[in-house]
């Protein structure tokens, strides 16, 4: 650190020259980077040289899709950009996963690829390949660096774009030329970018808009989705709720955004969701989407039955949002909280009573349940187990499965930026690193990951960065010795025709762990799993407790697709 800091004091001096990728460096630091994520290789080589300053803490992960995850589960955790460094080729590739599930989750990262140098673009060179080509779908904007004098200025802009307005990656690639050649060292002030100026005051007239349909409202009901998280506006969302007196249910991406200890909370709509979320959908006169874009695991793509007698009111910063889906009554283009903020003052009662009692009493009739055993470990009951012991006060990252609908059912998060899953890409091997970049994020958090046995064995290398590091998290495979939500789609829908989803060959994980030195527990019984568990939470390092639960076990509710709402698979008659 010191000697960055004297190459930032000697940067002031107007004849002193840097290397590209020392005024990377110097550049990121004046973002206030704390911690990158990455991976060495030939392209990247004058970067790496330049940090082996130490002036910036780098993570080496043991792949560049562990890194990304990483740098992701870090601006998930604190609302900060996330850095990733790769190289040329196969580095840059092996981000295209991360890249997309960023973007599809809204989440800020600058991604920094080099690239082989520019008198050999376009040649087939050795790891060449052209990662802005093959991200261009995929993010937010991109960069090709030919200048080294941009740097400063590219990555100014990179995190001003990835960081405002509906956050996304951004990706920069640096060709190896200029990472070597020199320049002066100038940082600008301010960054003003011609055609991206995001919308983030609401119109006035479109707040008085929605002042009228809440007053006339008898069946209200707030759908909120991750933009509630990312604009911080968790406070501004209760103050609504409570004086406008509508209930609120919040997508898988919203969870933590209106706490699930509240009374107005109905829960998680959609595919897996609750009856109440569910049939307040159905039935509602208005619908005020806020920061959610009404995607088809909410929706299930049947908007014919889909809140048909409601009015809807959508609240996006991105007004490509706006329509997208649904129908919009009253589009409202802006940052969530300050429309929250705006909509607040003198936002009226509406008409629910009636509509409170309906969702109360739905939510008091058809709570979650599953049947729980004394002979064997139900996953769901894990999951509350995990609650009740740590008091909900925790961050919970999950891989894509059977276990991430669980968490997200049987958590009940009181707080935002404490749930951290890949919602729209549904991408296996999250889980695990994103947890690491939680925790270096979020130090004095306890921070678990509950994974499926089958997306840890995506990026469990990463246990050599929790070794290395320390870093503590309680890593909780649901090993159902399956992969499980395939096996409940086949059962349900396939007529039990089991396809490739028996993963009873793994490895053994206590064993897995303690080969990178983290510690490994199994538990198969209640008992164990409460003994380990107790274990685990008392252990200050990284601990991976491998818990045999039931295989056959699915998630429900359930709506399958091409159905509607109204029509939920309850699970009772399975039970
Ligand atoms: C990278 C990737 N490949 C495939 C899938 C499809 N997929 C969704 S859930 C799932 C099963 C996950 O199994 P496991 O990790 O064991 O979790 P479980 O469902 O058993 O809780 C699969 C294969 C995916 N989401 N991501």
């Amino acid at each position: 650190m010191e000697k960055m800091a004297e190459r930032l004091a000697e940067a002031k001096g107007e004849k002193k020259e840097f290397s590209g990728s020392e005024i990377l460096l110097l550049s990121l630091l004046k973002e206030g980077v704390e911690c990158v994520f990455g991976y060495p290789g030939g392209a990247v080589l004058p970067i790496y040289d330049s940090l082996y300053s130490g002036s910036l803490r780098h993570v080496l992960a043991r792949h560049e899709q562990g890194a990304i995850h990483a740098a992701d589960g870090y601006a998930r955790a604190t609302g900060r950009a996330g850095v990733v460094i790769a190289t040329s080729g196969p580095g840059a590739t092996n981000l295209v996963t991360g890249i997309a599930n960023a973007q599809m989750d809204s989440i800020p990262l600058v991604c920094i690829t080099g690239n082989v140098a520019q008198s050999l673009i376009g040649t087939d060179a050795f790891q060449e390949a052209d990662i802005m080509g093959i991200t261009m779908p995929i993010t937010k904007h991109s960069y090709f660096v030919s200048d080294v004098n941009d740097i400063p200025r590219v990555v100014k802009e990179a995190f001003h774009i990835a960081t405002t307005g509906r956050p996304g990656p951004v990706l920069i690639d640096i060709p190896k030329d200029v990472s070597n050649a020199k320049a002066p060292f100038h940082y600008p002030e301010t960054v003003s970018i011609r055609g991206y100026q995001p919308h983030c005051d609401p119109h006035p007239i479109q707040v008085q808009r929605l002042h009228q349909a809440v007053r006339e409202a008898k069946k209200p009901v707030i759908l909120a989705g991750g933009g509630v998280v990312t604009a911080g506006a968790e406070e501004e969302l209760i103050a609504f709720a409570e004086q406008a007196r509508i209930p609120v249910t919040t997508t898988l991406m919203g969870l933590g955004g209106f706490s699930g200890e509240h009374p107005l909370w109905l829960g998680m709509p959609g595919m897996h969701g609750t009856y109440a979320a569910n049939h307040a959908l159905l039935e509602c006169d208005l619908l005020i989407g806020i920061g959610a874009r009404f995607d088809d695991r909410v929706t299930m793509g049947r908007l014919d039955k889909f809140a048909t007698g409601a009015k809807i009111v959508h609240i996006d910063i991105d007004p490509a949002e706006i329509g997208k889906n649904v129908d919009t009554f009253i589009p409202i283009v802006g940052d969530v909280r300050k429309v929250l903020q705006a909509a607040n003052r003198g936002v009226p009662c509406s008409q629910s009573e009636e509509w409170l009692q309906q969702t109360a009493e739905w939510k008091k009739r058809y709570p979650l349940k599953f049947q729980d055993s004394e002979e064997s470990v139900k996953p769901q009951w894990v999951i509350r187990h995990l609650y009740e012991t740590t008091h909900g006060k925790a961050i919970v990252t999950t891989d894509v499965g059977q276990h991430q609908m669980w968490v997200a059912q049987y958590f009940q998060f009181a707080k935002p930026r404490s749930f951290i899953s890949s919602g729209g890409l549904g991408a296996m091997g999250f889980g695990f690193p994103s947890a690491l970049g939680a925790q270096l994020a979020r130090p004095d958090e306890t921070v678990i990951c509950v994974t499926g046995d089958g997306g840890f064995q995506m990026t469990n290398q990463e246990l050599a960065v929790a070794a290395l590091m320390n870093i503590p998290v309680k890593t909780v495979i649901i090993n159902n010795r399956c992969l499980g939500m395939v096996r409940q789609w086949q059962e349900v829908f396939y007529q039990e025709r089991y396809s490739e989803v028996d993963l009873t060959a793994s490895p053994d994980y206590v064993k897995l762990a303690e080969a990178y030195g983290v510690k490994g527990f199994r538990a198969k019984t209640k008992e164990e799993v409460v003994q380990v568990w107790k274990e685990a939470m008392s252990h200050p390092g990284p601990v991976v407790l491998d818990i045999w639960v039931t295989p056959e076990e699915n998630v429900y509710p359930m709506v399958a697709p091409g159905s509607g709402l109204d029509e939920m698979i309850m699970g009772d008659e399975k039970q």
